[in-house]
């Protein structure tokens, strides 16, 4: 991706400002979508990956962009120079992202890539397009606890000027108890890949255990893609995603995208990256209130969430 594409990208945005707008959410079989997906879903469920893509899957803010990091990282032998070749969204595009006129789609920019391609996505496993099934594409998973990820998602919300208001924090909670926010329910979300990862060999990671033992994941990762790299180079892919060298880096922190989508003056996109940070959000009261309905949402399951660690 050379940096002409970048500059016009951002360019691109920039140009198109009078057409961003926090857009409303359309329901694509059950599933709330920002307009502009759900209206070009039928090409979105139409693309046929290759199958030497990789798809990142993940509930938004779970690990997303940690996770392309390490697999860019991985796929390039640790070399950080290869890696900040583009911002991560050229390098890894995101599936259905569709945005208006002259900003180029997910697809647009998975059509101009030859395989294999790191491809994320945030849709459930019942919209993923089948040709990812069909094609036997290895998929990585994401998932972070409910109560950071929730808190993650709603500063997320206050800074990304596409998605829905998020509103008062008091009235957010229900909403993402309800399933209400863009991508619908994190319940069905972890629920659905947990109970398709094996049919579908889907690596299955937690954020948790990402932040406790970074390299152990690392490794995890690596074992899956079917690479074998040397202890040197797995360290240094280590150090090049900790939270404050993401944080710093131009090409991943998503600073590319200009403040009329992204106000990182409201929230940044690297914005603490721990464990634990709702219990600066939640009163005990909000907290037991969402307890007792996560053990109702989830209690056909037994997926081994932490909210500490
Ligand atoms: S998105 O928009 O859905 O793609 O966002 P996503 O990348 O999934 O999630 C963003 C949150 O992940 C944190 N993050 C990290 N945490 C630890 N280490 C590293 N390297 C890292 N990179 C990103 C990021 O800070 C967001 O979490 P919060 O809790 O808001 O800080």
């Amino acid at each position: 991706m050379s940096e002409d594409n970048e500059l016009s990208y951002s360019a691109a945005i920039q140009e198109a400002s009078t057409s961003i707008s926090r857009f409303p959410l359309i329901p694509v079989k059950g599933i709330p979508l920002m307009s502009l997906i759900a209206i070009n879903f039928d090409a979105i469920s139409a693309f046929c990956p290759d199958s030497s893509d990789l798809l990142i899957a993940t509930y938004p803010k779970a690990g997303t962009t940690w996770t392309q990091e390490i697999v860019d990282l991985l796929l390039h032998n640790g070399d950080a120079v290869a890696c900040r070749r583009a911002p991560t969204l050229l390098r890894s595009p995101f599936l259905e992202i569709w945005s208006p006129p002259r900003i180029p789609s997910g697809l647009e920019l998975l059509n101009k890539m030859a395989p294999p391609r790191i491809i994320k996505t945030h849709l459930p496993i019942q919209l993923v397009p089948t040709g990812f099934w069909e094609n036997k594409c290895k998929t990585i998973y994401v998932a972070r606890n409910a109560k950071d990820n929730m808190v993650s998602y709603y500063h997320f919300d206050r800074m990304n000027l596409t998605q829905p208001e998020p509103g008062p924090w008091e009235g957010y909670i229900h909403k993402f108890m309800r399933g209400e926010l863009s991508w619908g329910s994190w319940y069905d979300h972890v629920k659905g890949y947990w109970e398709e990862r094996e049919k579908r060999n889907i690596l299955y990671i937690f954020y948790e255990d990402m932040k406790e033992n970074p390299r152990r994941e690392v490794e995890r990762i690596m074992r899956y893609l079917d690479l074998s790299l040397s202890d040197d180079v797995i360290g240094r892919i280590v150090e090049l995603t900790s939270f404050k060298a993401m944080k710093e880096n131009p090409m991943a922190n998503y600073t590319f995208i200009p403040k009329n989508v992204f106000d990182q003056s409201i929230s940044d996109f690297m914005r603490k990256g721990e464990v634990g940070d709702w219990k600066n959000h939640f009163t005990l009261e909000q907290s037991a209130e969402f307890d007792e309905d996560y053990e109702k949402q989830m209690k056909q399951v037994n997926i081994p969430f932490r909210t500490e660690i």
